[in-house]
């Protein structure tokens, strides 16, 4: 026998001789165990996907024991943990952060060097882990990084699609699909959880039972589909906390089928159970809308579901009472994706754990917080009340209940103001009845919060002010982050190492507000001059790509110009390739003496389309058809270049933006509710043009306004010149039209509905009204771009203004204002 369980654990701990180390001997005694019985390649034969692989799974096994230990203390501490409700992560690739945020990235490039291969060569081996769309979703990666570097007891909630958001591949110009097979070639990263599985059941009937003299409700499914867990860990950097990002994924379930199979119809029955695993199977790639369907619903549930019932085992595990619940769980829903999370709590609570409604609905209350993204009504998700109540018939009902309860209470509040009862209503009742996800949410959350300032009270002013005259105090502003551990220990190693060196400290990764120590040596020349050859780096770095993804060779000295996010006509995509017709017009119609006076631009456009969204679709195409004419006119030359980034992604986003200058977010005003990528491309020293929209308003509140490039309609201004009779339309601007309508870039009669949107009398996203400011400031960025000492001291402004926009300044409002956590950092020194 073993004896006592210290006496167990310390036999262990000397039969495994302590734990991992992290000396180059033992790095490469490591990576070699795992080509040779992992990858399964022989120790003298194995290629650099090989070797990634390997070098992947040992750094695994070092996330491994960090996990253990950090959830083993939580375990012991039980201290009050977040729980993150998420319906998309963006993660993109994990090995260059692990390492570091390990803090072993140099001893494993020095393993590596002395068996022979490259750390950079092996990183970019890696595939992105893609299973969201855009900025909501990279948000979610970003806040996970920060709330283990702060070492909150928190976890992530999602889904494990096996199809990421599809790759973008453009043929003649013209976006195409493809899925993305992520797993095709495994997954070093994650953990299958075979027993941490739990039922989740669809369909049905609901009945009335009596359960010692009360009545009680229960739900008789008419499917039942196993959720799977699968970990994925989230190291903290400069500790030695690393969390769980817990995605689920379908099986087929044991329980419901013997009776297919008693029948005799075998064959069927295993192929109606391999459906189940289709409810994890795709990410939905829309981004900002939402669409009533069966599936998507189902992908909600399953996974809400699956996430409550493994919170409730986790606090079961410690305490008897759900009087404590509230005080050991924050339930963060993360848009309103997760809403349905509120009508399970109560199911749980009430039909299965016999609380009374009160009672239950009193917890409820005290656990939920809930942050929006969308700015519009119409991005807000309704779910017709026909769909909900054949899929999850309990559900609806709880929810009917809550909306009577809520509307009683209110009536009582306002009276019977008819109108703003039905406005508040989480019913809507109309051609479709449908349920508000986002009242849901408001109704029970103690904390509703906005993602920028202007956006916060863009919610209290407009989308949800009824809601916001009834509990003011609900109402909170967490204006977003990004973490700097990506978007530039990662990704701008040479930027990294100048800003520790001037600083003298790498403290500002974990303390990023010391980023403001750089002030005080934006006018230093030295400084200038090693951080204009950063960005040289950085260039050369980001023309080698696009001249392998496209075949144009750009010059080094002209302004690197970029445009990434998703396409949409709020964006204006297309006023900046309208902008860029412009510009060519310009130069064409141009004194050839006048040339040389001309500041050389490359426009580097990016993004991904919804497959379903032709505007989009075709703003890509007019990018490629406006691209094909400039680029191949010898006549201007380096002057000008256009090239489209196909299928922007993290790991691409990772290049482009420490290489650019100048970067554009130029949103209609009111229709961005933060705004991400602004945040890196700051950090990253690259210049601003930009709106006065979402979080670009603070940015100017850190930076000031003589560092940023702004132009175009405030918010207030954009209803009134909706409203105008006939909308502006600049001569230039009707010009470039007319241009693209002439079919000066060939597909005529394809761009017809592109150029209605602007000049067919509508214009609702305002590019005439704002074209000639547009141009005003593109004017003024070229004119700084001349001066380099100018350029390089705004530039570097720009990096040490940025502490602010770090996901953990958000995360350590959220947790102090919002979840009431604290942090609970396993002791050691990392
Ligand atoms: C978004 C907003 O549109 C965007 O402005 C914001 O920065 C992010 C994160 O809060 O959320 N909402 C949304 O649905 N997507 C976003 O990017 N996809």
């Amino acid at each position: 026998s073993l004896g006592s369980d210290s006496a167990k654990a310390e036999r262990m701990f000397r039969l495994m001789d302590g734990f991992l180390k992290n000396d180059s001997i033992s790095l490469q005694q490591d990576i070699l165990r795992h080509v040779e019985y992992t990858v399964a390649r022989s120790r003298f034969n194995f290629d650099d996907f090989e070797a990634y692989q390997a070098l992947a799974h040992s750094v695994r096994d070092r996330l491994i024991e960090r996990s253990h230990d950090t959830q083993l203390y939580f375990k012991r501490k039980d201290p009050k943990r977040v729980y993150f409700l998420s319906f998309e992560y963006l993660m993109g690739r994990s090995l260059s952060n692990s390492v570091i945020n390990l803090g072993i990235r140099d001893q494993y490039a020095d393993a590596l060097s002395q068996l022979g291969f490259e750390f950079e060569v092996l990183a970019e081996q890696e595939g992105d882990a893609a299973l969201g769309n855009g900025g909501l979703a990279r948000l979610s990666a970003c806040q996970m990084d920060s709330m283990a570097t702060l070492d909150y007891p928190a976890w992530g909630y999602g889904l494990r699609y096996e199809y990421g958001l599809f790759r973008q591949v453009i043929l003649d110009g013209f976006q195409h699909e493809q899925p993305d097979f992520w797993l095709n070639f495994g997954n070093p990263w994650e953990t299958e959880r075979v027993h941490v599985t739990y039922p989740v059941k669809f369909y049905g009937i609901v009945e009335e039972e009596n359960l010692n003299g009360e009545k009680c409700n229960v739900w008789i499914p008419g499917e039942v589909v196993e959720a799977v867990a699968y970990d994925n860990p989230i190291p903290g950097y400069g500790t030695r906390n690393t969390i769980t990002l817990r995605l689920w994924a379908g099986k087929p379930s044991d329980q419901h089928d013997m009776e297919a199979y008693n029948t005799g119809d075998y064959i069927n029955a295993v192929v109606c159970r391999q459906k189940a695993e289709n409810i994890s199977s795709v990410l939905y790639p829309d981004d900002r809308s939402f669409q009533g369907k069966e599936l998507r619903l189902k992908q909600q549930y399953f996974f809400v579901s699956a996430s409550i019932q493994d919170i409730i085992r986790r606090f079961k595990e410690a305490h008897s009472n759900f009087d404590e619940f509230p005080e050991k769980v924050a339930l963060q829903l993360n848009d309103t994706h997760p809403s349905l999370a509120i009508a399970e709590v109560m199911r749980v609570l009430v039909d299965k754990e016999h609380l009374a409604w009160n009672k239950a609905w009193d917890i409820a209350c005290k656990i939920f917080s809930f942050t929006i993204h969308a700015v519009i009504a119409e991005g807000l998700e309704k779910i017709p009340v026909d769909l909900l109540g054949s899929l999850l018939p309990r559900h609806l009902q709880i929810i009917y209940e809550i909306n009577f309860k809520f509307v009683e209470e209110l009536k009582k509040r306002i009276g019977l103001d008819y109108n703003r009862l039905s406005r508040m209503s989480i019913i809507e009742e109309g051609a479709v009845k449908s349920i508000r996800m986002a009242n849901l949410a408001i109704v029970c959350s103690h904390t509703v919060n906005g993602v920028s300032k202007v956006h916060s009270e863009l919610l209290k002013a407009k989308l949800f002010k009824d809601f916001y005259e009834l509990w003011p105090q609900k109402f909170q502003c967490k204006t977003n982050g990004v973490t700097q551990r990506r978007w530039i220990v990662v990704s701008n190693p040479s930027l990294c190492a100048l800003i520790s060196k001037w600083l003298g400290t790498e403290a500002w990764i974990r303390d990023v507000d010391l980023l403001t120590g750089l002030r005080a040596y934006a006018a230093d020349p030295d400084l200038q001059q090693e951080w204009m050859m950063v960005k040289k780096v950085n260039k050369m770095r980001l023309a080698e790509y696009i001249e392998a993804m496209s075949g144009v060779k750009v010059s080094l000295d002209a302004m690197f110009d970029v445009q990434t996010k998703r396409i949409h006509e709020y964006k204006r995509q297309l006023l900046n390739i309208l902008g860029i017709i412009h510009r060519y017009d310009c130069i064409k119609n141009m004194e050839k003496s006048q040339r040389s006076k001309v500041v050389p631009r490359v426009c580097i456009i990016g993004g991904k389309a919804a497959p379903g969204y032709e505007i989009a679709k075709k703003i890509i195409k007019l990018c490629h058809a406006v691209a094909e004419k400039i680029n191949n006119d010898t006549d201007v030359g380096d002057l000008l270049k256009l090239v489209f980034i196909p299928d922007y992604n993290v790991s691409v986003a990772e290049l482009v933006i420490p290489g650019a200058d100048l970067s554009q977010h130029i949103s209609t005003a009111g229709h961005e509710a933060s705004g991400t990528g602004s945040m890196k491309f700051l950090m990253n020293g690259c210049l601003l043009l930009a709106t006065e929209d979402g979080s670009t308003v603070e940015i100017v509140e850190e930076i000031g306004a003589d560092n940023l490039f702004l132009f175009g309609a405030k918010i207030h201004e954009v209803p009134k010149l909706r409203e105008e009779e006939s909308p502006k339309m600049p001569l230039q601007c009707a010009r470039v039209i007319r241009m693209v309508r002439d079919g000066y870039f060939g597909f005529k009669d394809y761009f017809e509905s592109l150029c209605d949107t602007v000049d067919g009398g509508k214009d609702f996203y305002l590019l005439g009204s704002d074209f000639e400011s547009y141009l005003e400031a593109q004017a003024a960025a070229d004119k700084a771009f001349a001066d380099p000492n100018k350029w390089t001291q705004m530039s570097i402004l720009s990096t040490a203004g940025s502490g602010r926009f770090s996901s953990d300044r958000t995360i350590r409002d959220y947790a102090e204002k919002t979840w009431g956590i604290e942090p609970c950092r396993f002791p050691s020194d990392g």
